[in-house]
C-alpha cells in the first residue's frame, strides 16, 4: 500500500514538465488562441492578447507565451 503511494507521488512529480506554456493549448495545435488563453488567464483582454502576439498572426505561440510569462504579462502556471 505504502509502495503504491510512493510510486504515485513519483509519477505526479515526473509529470510536472517544464513546458508549462502548452498547458494553455487545449486542442494541441501548437498555438494558443484567445479562447484558449482565457481558460487559463481569464483576465487577458484583447489588448493584452495583441501585446503577447508579437508577430500579430492572431495566435500565441509557445515562444510568445513564454516571453509574456517572463515579462510578467502572464502569471506563470505550473501544470
Ligand atoms: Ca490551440
Ligand atoms: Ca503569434
Amino acid at each position: 500500500m505504502k509502495r503504491a503511494m510512493i510510486a504515485t507521488v513519483l509519477t505526479l512529480t515526473g509529470a510536472a514538465l517544464p513546458a508549462y506554456a502548452m498547458t494553455a493549448d487545449a486542442n494541441g495545435d501548437g498555438a494558443i488562441s484567445m479562447e484558449e488563453i482565457k481558460q487559463v488567464h481569464p483576465d487577458v483582454t484583447e489588448e493584452v492578447f495583441a501585446a503577447i502576439d508579437a508577430d500579430a498572426d492572431g495566435s500565441v505561440s509557445e515562444e510568445e507565451y513564454q516571453a509574456a510569462v517572463e515579462a510578467g504579462v502572464l502569471a506563470k502556471k505550473d501544470g
